[in-house]
């Protein structure tokens, strides 16, 4: 029976841990890297942060205008659509809402993309990177980024499906229409939310 060649694959869930684990995941205790490509340079004279598209007032930080802003910190999971979480994770940064307040989108902004170096991409409903623990993430656990897990920013989207919280990010678009990032051009879902097991689009 298939139940039981996975029930030998894998430990049972914690029961504690069960309403924290979305369906067609297992939990893990290291902090695997996962990327497409090389991890980028960083050179803090070059590096800003755009935020543009469908809003009021486009918006570019500089390195020092970015780490001065407020931030916060989230307690949060990690889901990743290969089927680890990795639970616990403290994140620091700056709260997504807090520029998406700053930029004002307009009535016609529904969805976003966001841009990294390297050229990976993803994108999100307007709504999901709205909750309040989604945020431009600096430090996890205390400590720095390290450059394999994005430093120096991340995105961290919780609700959704860890493919989105897209590494060494450089930009959000505000854009109408939904457009497929870089997984999502392979199928991958335009919402990915790890409850409804959105792995992949219809
Ligand atoms: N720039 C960039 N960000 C990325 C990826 C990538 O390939 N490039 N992979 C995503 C995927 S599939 C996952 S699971 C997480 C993994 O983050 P981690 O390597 O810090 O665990 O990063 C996401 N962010
Ligand atoms: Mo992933």
């Amino acid at each position: 029976m298939v139940s039981r060649s996975l029930g030998l694959k894998r430990p049972p869930i914690d029961p504690a841990l069960a309403g924290r684990v979305p369906p067609g995941q297992h939990v893990t205790s290291r902090w695997p890297v996962l990327h497409q490509g090389e991890v980028p340079d960083f050179d803090p004279a070059t590096w800003d942060f755009a935020a543009f598209g469908l809003v009021a007032r486009p918006l570019r930080f500089s390195w020092a205008e970015f780490t001065a802003l407020p931030r916060v910190t989230v307690n949060a999971d990690m889901h990743c659509v290969t089927r680890w979480s990795k639970l616990d994770n403290v994140w620091d940064g700056v709260p997504l809402r807090a520029i998406i307040n700053l930029v004002s989108p307009g009535p016609l902004a529904r969805y976003v993309m966001f841009w990294c170096d390297g050229g990976y991409s993803a994108n999100l409903p307007l709504a999901a990177v709205e909750a309040d623990d989604a945020l431009l993430a600096l430090a996890h656990n205390g400590a720095a980024l390290i450059p394999e897990h994005g430093f120096p920013l991340r995105v961290v989207v919780p609700q959704r499906y860890a493919w989105k919280s897209a590494k060494w990010v450089r930009a959000i678009e505000f854009t109408a229409d939904d457009r497929a990032g870089y997984w999502e051009r392979y199928g991958y879902h335009g919402d990915g939310d790890p409850w409804r097991e959105q792995r992949f689009a219809e």
